[in-house]
């Protein structure tokens, strides 16, 4: 099969999602092009040179009437030479806005037939998708894909329910390399970054309103008053330095380790003890299931699709929006029985092997291809 996927190229879950889905796409023999104004971090780092996989860079021409050079138009006509010079037969879409709409501009363009699949990841239909800017035009890329697919079946329904009650949506859940992702000791990195005997808490996230990074620091907070311990900080957004002042403010500066942008995280996660995630919406929590496949179990809110993800007192821990408290307590509590700990530490990577191998969900998007093609 000849597939272009076009997604965002940064740090996100969607951009990590659609590049190690085109990668082991690449390894089971299809030729894979994507489509980006930058190369795909994770495509820098395993998919040099691989025979399968190409990448084509949207040019935006600058000139003097745009203020703002249309990224979807280059990104649609970028699409129709690839479909053309390449023979491409599906359009693979991450992130509705505007990819989808960009896809769908170029299906029509291309006249020879291509198909449009779109993969809706989450706030391009929950939040920025709902802007008034943008949502007739994500409205239209999305009711106008040829397929649907979305990352968890909160997801699904909430499309439903904010953009069209009548698009067939196919869950097709987001997934971890279990290999990569793995549990190991990590010793040197817990040597580097904190003291002996403390418990290592981690939050990974683009630091953005959503996530809620001041809560992150508040429950790290009543933990370090209850043991020893550690807040480890990757990723960076307009957030974290409000996250970093908060910290000062309640006297647990000197735990709080910022370690920025980081592109290897198989290294880091294993360090830790808990992730921590009290989002307001996650559509899925792609970084709670890298963190529970490499046995770390998340301590999230119960929001969005991570119930789907995480068994609420088995693989990690689940509180109502907002409750800080209950999400420190309950993470106290598990913090200060190893037993407890190490089981959900299995657990979690249990499910992780078990629900979100890379291979499973890798096969589910190749079905929809070819459902599509049959079409
Ligand atoms: O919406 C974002 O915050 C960015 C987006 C992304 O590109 O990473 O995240 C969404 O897609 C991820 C991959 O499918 C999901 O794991 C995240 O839960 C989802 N974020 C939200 O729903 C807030």
């Amino acid at each position: 099969m000849k597939l272009a996927i076009a997604c965002y190229p940064t740090y996100g879950g969607s951009g990590v999602i659609a590049t190690e889905l085109g990668l082991a796409l690449a390894s089971r023999g299809h030729e894979v092009h994507f489509l980006s104004y930058q190369p795909p971090y994770r495509l820098s780092a395993f998919g040099e040179g691989h025979p399968n996989i190409y990448f084509h860079e949207v040019q935006v021409t600058a000139y003097p009437l745009f203020r703002y050079p249309p990224y979807d138009l280059a990104l649609a006509s970028r699409m129709v030479d690839v479909v053309h010079h390449h023979g491409v037969e599906i359009l693979h879409a991450h992130y509705a806005v505007p990819h989808a709409v960009s896809a769908v501009l170029a299906r029509e363009m291309a006249e020879n037939g291509v198909k449009v699949l779109t993969t809706l990841h989450g706030t391009d239909v929950t939040l920025i998708g709902q802007d008034k800017s943008y949502l007739p035009a994500t409205r239209y890329g999305i009711r106008r894909s040829d397929a649907l697919t979305a990352v968890s079946h909160h997801l699904a329904e909430e499309t439903r329910r904010l953009i069209c009650d009548d698009c067939e949506i196919d869950v097709v859940y987001n997934f971890v390399d279990t290999e990569r992702y793995r549990p190991a000791r990590c010793q040197e990195t817990r040597d580097a970054l904190c003291r002996p005997g403390e418990k290592v808490l981690l939050h990974i996230s683009n630091f953005r309103p959503v996530k809620r990074a001041d809560q992150v620091v508040r429950i790290f907070a009543r933990v370090a008053e209850a043991m020893p311990a550690r807040l480890m900080l990757v990723g960076e957004g307009p957030d974290l330095a409000r996250a970093e002042s908060l910290a000062e403010e309640l006297g647990v500066a000197d735990r709080v380790v910022a370690l920025g942008q980081r592109g290897e995280i198989e290294r880091i996660l294993p360090a830790a003890d808990a992730f921590i995630l009290p989002s307001e919406s996650e559509s899925f929590g792609l970084a709670a299931l890298e963190a529970m496949s490499c046995g770390v179990p998340p301590v999230v809110s119960a929001v969005g699709g991570l119930p789907e993800v995480i068994e609420d007192g088995v693989s990690g821990l689940l509180a109502p929006l907002g409750d800080e408290e209950a999400l420190a307590d309950r993470l106290v509590a598990l913090l200060s029985d190893d037993a407890a700990h190490e089981t959900m530490r299995a657990e979690a990577r249990r499910r992780a092997v078990e629900e979100f191998g890379q291979d499973r969900w890798i096969t589910a998007y190749e079905k929809a291809y070819e459902r599509l093609l049959k079409a």
